[in-house]
């Protein structure tokens, strides 16, 4: 690049500017010999101090070390808990229909649940601590319905940190009356 024709800079009044646009037609890609990148991986259950050596030898077999400590700290992410699949539930005209709602989390940490109405059909539900859901149907009411769950930490970290699913519900005429 030293043979390019320069000229003055207008931001700077140095010449060092080149005069036409450059155009790169070879790139070439190297290997670096000056600079290396160490990647370090803990194992499993180590935690604490750690003591590094890199030693660096040239072709004459000349060699360099150099210490540097690492600390590794456990891993305290906590993630958030989830529900386990909701298979769509059906019941009959006028009656009530309970559904257990389970939930994985990789602490096993405490959860609360929530419930919460979709759609616009006039249902009652309750929904106990241990996360049972019982839903009763309006009066009359048969096809389809739909309620909102969710679990979240006792303590959320922020307004988004839940899991939520809807359960559909089916409500079969009574063919008994
Ligand atoms: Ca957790």
């Amino acid at each position: 690049m030293s043979d390019i024709a320069v000229e003055e800079s207008a931001s700077t009044g140095e010449v060092s500017s080149p005069a036409f646009d450059l155009i790169m037609n070879d790139v070439e890609i190297f290997t670096d010999n000056e600079n290396a990148v160490v990647l370090l991986k803990a194992a499993e259950g180590v935690s604490g101090p750690v003591e590094i050596t890199v030693t660096v030898t040239n072709s004459l077999g000349n060699s360099y070390e150099q210490k540097f400590t690492v600390d590794v700290e456990d891993d305290t992410y906590d993630t958030r808990p989830f529900l386990a699949d909701i298979d769509p539930v059906s019941t009959t005209e006028g009656t009530a229909v309970s559904i257990q709602l389970e939930y994985f989390d990789a602490e096993d940490d405490p959860v609360v649940y929530q419930a919460y109405t979709v759609g616009d059909v006039d249902y009652t539900y309750e929904l106990s601590d241990s996360g049972l859901l019982t839903v009763t149907p309006p009066d009359g009411f048969t096809g389809e319905m739909q309620i909102g769950v969710l679990v979240a930490r006792e303590t959320p970290l922020n307004s988004s940190d839940y899991d939520s699913q809807v359960i559909t519900i089916e409500v079969l005429a009574d063919s008994m009356t």
